[in-house]
Protein backbone atom coordinates (compact mmCIF):
# COMPACT_ATOMS: atom_id res chain seq x y z
CA UNK A 1 0.00 0.00 0.00
CA UNK A 2 1.85 3.42 -0.81
CA UNK A 3 2.57 5.62 1.96
CA UNK A 4 1.96 9.55 1.08
CA UNK A 5 3.49 11.94 3.65
CA UNK A 6 3.25 15.41 3.47
CA UNK A 7 5.72 18.13 3.71
CA UNK A 8 6.84 21.91 2.97
CA UNK A 9 6.80 23.12 -0.55
CA UNK A 10 9.33 25.65 0.22
CA UNK A 11 10.95 25.04 3.98
CA UNK A 12 12.29 27.68 5.73
CA UNK A 13 15.09 25.88 7.47
CA UNK A 14 16.69 26.07 4.04
CA UNK A 15 17.08 21.57 3.63
CA UNK A 16 18.76 21.64 7.31
CA UNK A 17 16.19 18.71 7.97
CA UNK A 18 14.40 20.66 10.80
CA UNK A 19 11.07 20.72 9.91
CA UNK A 20 8.82 17.64 11.32
CA UNK A 21 8.55 15.48 8.26
CA UNK A 22 12.28 14.38 8.61
CA UNK A 23 11.64 12.54 11.48
CA UNK A 24 8.83 10.73 9.52
CA UNK A 25 10.99 10.34 6.28
CA UNK A 26 14.14 8.59 8.86
CA UNK A 27 11.78 6.25 10.89
CA UNK A 28 10.15 5.32 6.68
CA UNK A 29 13.82 5.21 5.99
CA UNK A 30 14.91 3.47 8.94
CA UNK A 31 12.08 0.21 8.10
CA UNK A 32 12.94 0.17 4.63
CA UNK A 33 9.62 1.83 3.08
CA UNK A 34 9.49 3.74 -0.13
CA UNK A 35 7.18 6.61 -0.02
CA UNK A 36 5.45 9.59 -1.78
CA UNK A 37 5.85 12.97 -0.92
CA UNK A 38 2.96 15.77 -1.41
CA UNK A 39 3.93 19.36 -1.28
CA UNK A 40 1.74 21.56 0.31
CA UNK A 41 2.31 25.49 -0.54
CA UNK A 42 1.92 28.08 1.91
CA UNK A 43 -1.11 29.34 0.99
CA UNK A 44 -2.39 25.59 1.09
CA UNK A 45 -1.96 24.65 4.62
CA UNK A 46 -5.46 26.35 6.16
CA UNK A 47 -7.67 25.15 2.68
CA UNK A 48 -10.00 22.53 3.18
CA UNK A 49 -8.15 20.15 1.07
CA UNK A 50 -5.24 20.26 3.89
CA UNK A 51 -7.26 20.79 6.68
CA UNK A 52 -9.13 17.51 6.40
CA UNK A 53 -5.73 15.33 6.48
CA UNK A 54 -4.76 17.88 9.56
CA UNK A 55 -7.12 20.46 11.24
CA UNK A 56 -4.75 22.06 12.39
CA UNK A 57 -3.23 22.86 9.03
CA UNK A 58 0.49 21.61 9.50
CA UNK A 59 3.00 19.02 8.01
CA UNK A 60 3.67 16.09 8.17
CA UNK A 61 0.82 13.68 7.57
CA UNK A 62 0.73 10.19 6.57
CA UNK A 63 -1.63 8.48 4.38
CA UNK A 64 -1.94 4.76 3.90
CA UNK A 65 -4.64 3.25 2.30
CA UNK A 66 -7.78 4.41 4.28
CA UNK A 67 -5.55 5.60 7.41
CA UNK A 68 -4.80 9.33 7.43
CA UNK A 69 -2.96 10.39 10.08
CA UNK A 70 -1.58 13.97 11.53
CA UNK A 71 1.19 14.22 14.80
CA UNK A 72 4.84 13.52 13.77
CA UNK A 73 4.96 11.90 17.31
CA UNK A 74 1.81 9.56 16.60
CA UNK A 75 3.08 8.53 13.18
CA UNK A 76 6.48 8.04 13.85
CA UNK A 77 4.92 5.64 16.65
CA UNK A 78 2.74 3.89 13.97
CA UNK A 79 5.70 3.01 11.42
CA UNK A 80 7.34 1.80 14.40
CA UNK A 81 4.37 -0.58 15.09
CA UNK A 82 3.35 -1.11 11.97
CA UNK A 83 7.07 -2.10 10.44
CA UNK A 84 9.68 -4.06 12.74
CA UNK A 85 12.65 -2.70 13.57
CA UNK A 86 12.14 0.76 15.40
CA UNK A 87 10.90 -1.07 18.86
CA UNK A 88 11.76 -3.78 21.14
CA UNK A 89 9.97 -6.70 21.09
CA UNK A 90 10.04 -7.55 25.11
CA UNK A 91 6.84 -5.66 26.51
CA UNK A 92 8.98 -3.62 29.10
CA UNK A 93 11.81 -2.26 26.82
CA UNK A 94 9.16 -1.67 24.45
CA UNK A 95 7.13 0.42 26.87
CA UNK A 96 10.15 2.50 27.93
CA UNK A 97 11.00 3.28 24.05
CA UNK A 98 7.20 4.86 23.91
CA UNK A 99 8.01 6.49 26.98
CA UNK A 100 11.35 8.13 25.99
CA UNK A 101 9.23 9.34 22.55
CA UNK A 102 7.14 10.61 25.05
CA UNK A 103 9.56 12.52 27.03
CA UNK A 104 11.01 14.15 24.00
CA UNK A 105 7.73 15.64 22.56
CA UNK A 106 5.97 16.63 26.16
CA UNK A 107 9.21 17.57 28.15
CA UNK A 108 11.92 17.89 25.85
CA UNK A 109 10.50 19.95 22.96
CA UNK A 110 9.05 22.41 24.49
CA UNK A 111 11.22 25.04 25.79
CA UNK A 112 13.19 24.54 22.37
CA UNK A 113 10.02 25.43 20.58
CA UNK A 114 9.70 28.44 23.07
CA UNK A 115 13.16 29.27 21.88
CA UNK A 116 12.17 29.53 18.52
CA UNK A 117 9.49 31.42 19.06
CA UNK A 118 11.70 34.15 21.29
CA UNK A 119 14.04 33.66 17.87
CA UNK A 120 11.80 34.15 15.15
CA UNK A 121 8.45 35.84 16.62
CA UNK A 122 9.66 38.00 18.98
CA UNK A 123 12.18 39.50 17.34
CA UNK A 124 12.66 42.93 17.81
CA UNK A 125 11.05 43.62 21.39
CA UNK A 126 13.17 45.46 24.08
CA UNK A 127 12.56 42.25 26.55
CA UNK A 128 14.12 39.46 23.89
CA UNK A 129 17.55 39.44 25.26
CA UNK A 130 15.73 38.54 28.87
CA UNK A 131 13.52 35.87 26.92
CA UNK A 132 16.71 33.84 25.37
CA UNK A 133 18.37 33.78 28.92
CA UNK A 134 15.04 32.52 30.73
CA UNK A 135 14.34 30.15 28.14
CA UNK A 136 17.98 28.83 27.52
CA UNK A 137 18.07 27.97 31.19
CA UNK A 138 14.91 25.88 31.05
CA UNK A 139 16.42 24.03 27.99
CA UNK A 140 19.38 23.58 30.20
CA UNK A 141 17.89 21.93 32.96
CA UNK A 142 16.31 19.46 30.30
CA UNK A 143 19.87 18.94 28.75
CA UNK A 144 21.57 18.63 32.31
CA UNK A 145 19.05 16.11 33.22
CA UNK A 146 19.00 13.91 29.82
CA UNK A 147 22.95 13.77 29.61
CA UNK A 148 23.34 12.80 32.74
CA UNK A 149 20.74 9.83 32.26
CA UNK A 150 22.66 9.12 28.89
CA UNK A 151 25.60 9.14 29.90
CA UNK A 152 28.08 6.89 27.68
CA UNK A 153 25.53 4.91 26.58
CA UNK A 154 24.89 4.76 23.00
CA UNK A 155 20.93 5.26 22.35
CA UNK A 156 18.38 6.12 25.45
CA UNK A 157 17.82 2.57 26.00
CA UNK A 158 19.74 -0.52 24.62
CA UNK A 159 19.04 -0.70 20.76
CA UNK A 160 18.56 1.81 18.39
CA UNK A 161 14.95 2.76 18.33
CA UNK A 162 11.62 5.25 17.49
CA UNK A 163 12.51 6.84 20.59
CA UNK A 164 16.12 8.04 19.43
CA UNK A 165 14.92 9.36 15.69
CA UNK A 166 12.17 11.14 18.10
CA UNK A 167 14.66 12.77 20.45
CA UNK A 168 17.46 13.55 17.99
CA UNK A 169 15.14 15.03 15.68
CA UNK A 170 14.07 17.36 18.74
CA UNK A 171 17.95 18.09 20.30
CA UNK A 172 18.75 19.34 16.25
CA UNK A 173 16.44 22.09 16.51
CA UNK A 174 18.49 23.76 18.70
CA UNK A 175 21.78 23.80 16.11
CA UNK A 176 23.16 27.09 15.77
CA UNK A 177 21.97 27.67 19.54
CA UNK A 178 25.47 26.52 20.87
CA UNK A 179 23.83 24.86 23.49
CA UNK A 180 24.37 21.16 22.63
CA UNK A 181 28.17 22.11 22.39
CA UNK A 182 27.84 22.41 26.03
CA UNK A 183 26.88 18.60 26.10
CA UNK A 184 29.79 16.51 24.58
CA UNK A 185 27.64 13.03 24.68
CA UNK A 186 24.74 14.89 23.47
CA UNK A 187 26.58 16.03 20.71
CA UNK A 188 28.48 12.73 19.88
CA UNK A 189 24.48 11.16 20.58
CA UNK A 190 23.36 13.49 17.68
CA UNK A 191 26.62 12.64 15.63
CA UNK A 192 26.25 8.89 16.05
CA UNK A 193 22.44 8.94 15.08
CA UNK A 194 23.40 11.18 11.39
CA UNK A 195 26.08 8.72 10.63
CA UNK A 196 23.01 6.08 10.58
CA UNK A 197 22.40 5.56 6.58
CA UNK A 198 18.74 5.64 7.18
CA UNK A 199 19.29 9.50 8.26
CA UNK A 200 21.45 10.33 5.44
CA UNK A 201 18.90 9.27 3.14
CA UNK A 202 16.05 10.46 4.58
CA UNK A 203 18.32 14.15 5.01
CA UNK A 204 19.10 13.78 0.89
CA UNK A 205 14.91 13.32 0.64
CA UNK A 206 14.02 16.84 2.06
CA UNK A 207 17.31 18.40 0.82
CA UNK A 208 16.40 17.39 -2.36
CA UNK A 209 12.93 18.86 -2.11
CA UNK A 210 14.17 22.21 -1.09
CA UNK A 211 16.81 22.21 -3.74
CA UNK A 212 14.31 21.68 -6.09
CA UNK A 213 12.09 24.08 -5.06
CA UNK A 214 13.78 27.42 -3.93
CA UNK A 215 12.73 30.85 -5.11
N1 LIG B 1 2.88 18.75 17.03
C1 LIG B 1 2.92 18.77 15.58
C2 LIG B 1 3.72 17.57 15.06
O1 LIG B 1 4.59 17.09 15.79
O2 LIG B 1 3.43 17.09 13.95
C3 LIG B 1 3.53 20.09 15.14
C4 LIG B 1 3.57 20.18 13.65
C5 LIG B 1 4.16 21.53 13.20
O3 LIG B 1 4.40 22.46 14.01
N2 LIG B 1 4.38 21.63 11.90
C6 LIG B 1 4.93 22.82 11.35
C7 LIG B 1 3.88 23.46 10.47
O4 LIG B 1 3.18 22.79 9.75
C8 LIG B 1 6.11 22.46 10.48
S1 LIG B 1 7.42 21.77 11.40
N3 LIG B 1 3.77 24.80 10.53
C9 LIG B 1 2.87 25.53 9.69
C10 LIG B 1 1.65 25.99 10.41
O5 LIG B 1 1.50 25.70 11.62
O6 LIG B 1 0.84 26.66 9.76
C11 LIG B 1 7.95 23.20 12.33
C12 LIG B 1 9.13 23.83 11.71
C13 LIG B 1 8.98 24.76 10.74
C14 LIG B 1 10.08 25.37 10.21
C15 LIG B 1 11.34 25.04 10.71
N4 LIG B 1 12.47 25.70 10.19
O7 LIG B 1 12.34 26.45 9.22
O8 LIG B 1 13.54 25.53 10.72
C16 LIG B 1 11.49 24.11 11.69
C17 LIG B 1 10.36 23.51 12.20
Amino acid sequence: MTITITVFERSLDEGRGLARDMRVRWALAEVGQPYEVRLVPWEAFKEPAHLARNPFGQIPTYEEGDLTLFESGAIVFHIAERFPGLLPKDVDARARAIMWMFAALSTVEPPIIDREIVEYVEGGKSWQGERFAMVDERIRARLNQLSARLGDAEWLDGAFSAADITMVHVLRRLEGSGLLEEYPNLSAYIARAEARPAYKRAFAAQLAVFEANRG
